[in-house]
């Protein structure tokens, strides 16, 4: 079965934007993962961390995959160590890598593992703003309001944390 999935990529150490291009190139060549699109990449201000840390880079994929969420994640977390998170890496820490399930088709869920759709994504601006460029009109199962929805309900204070850095109108490096 082939479902379409939403993958949010941050980070704000080390060289992000390096970083960013070697996830997707790893990403593409997971066999049953097809990467279909990439938004733009955005600075942002840092959202809840304890360590005063430098702003991220921030941008979302949209892929076309033929396996479980569960495989998906466990894939996209060997990504992660990979290029350099750590198994001690806390949420609210600065980090060279975040790799997040943001959503997986309509599933909604929450295991030990994973939730889907990602929680407080619909808070986030850093979030929705690469996402509503790739799928404006897909519909937070959830919440069964589109990203586009989504994005307008978040206040000036959030917008403001989030700035265009390089406009992406295409895969590049797939
Ligand atoms: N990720 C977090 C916490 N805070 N802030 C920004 N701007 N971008 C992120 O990707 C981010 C964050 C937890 O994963
Ligand atoms: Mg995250
Ligand atoms: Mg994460």
């Amino acid at each position: 079965m082939c479902s379409l999935a939403y993958i949010g990529f941050g980070a704000n150490l080390g060289d992000p934007e390096d970083t960013f291009y070697k996830a997707m190139e790893k990403i593409g060549t997971l066999k049953w993962v097809y990467l279909r699109k990439v938004s733009s990449l955005y600075k942002t201000e840092p959202v809840g961390l304890k360590d005063n840390g430098p702003e991220f880079l921030n941008a979302v994929l949209e892929a076309q995959v033929e396996m479980s969420p569960f495989d998906l994640i466990y894939d996209l977390r060997k990504i992660e160590r990979a290029l350099g998170k750590n198994h001690s890496h806390k949420s609210d820490r600065s980090r060279k890598i975040d790799l997040d399930l943001l959503l997986f088709a309509d599933k909604v869920f929450s295991s030990d593992t994973l939730e889907v759709p990602h929680p407080r994504m619909e808070t986030r601006g850093f979030v929705l703003a690469p996402l509503a460029e790739i799928a404006p009109d897909f519909v937070h199962p959830g919440l069964k309001l589109t990203i586009r929805e989504l994005l307008g309900k978040l206040g000036p204070e959030e917008l403001r944390k989030i700035r265009l850095f390089k406009a992406v109108n295409k895969l590049e490096g797939v």
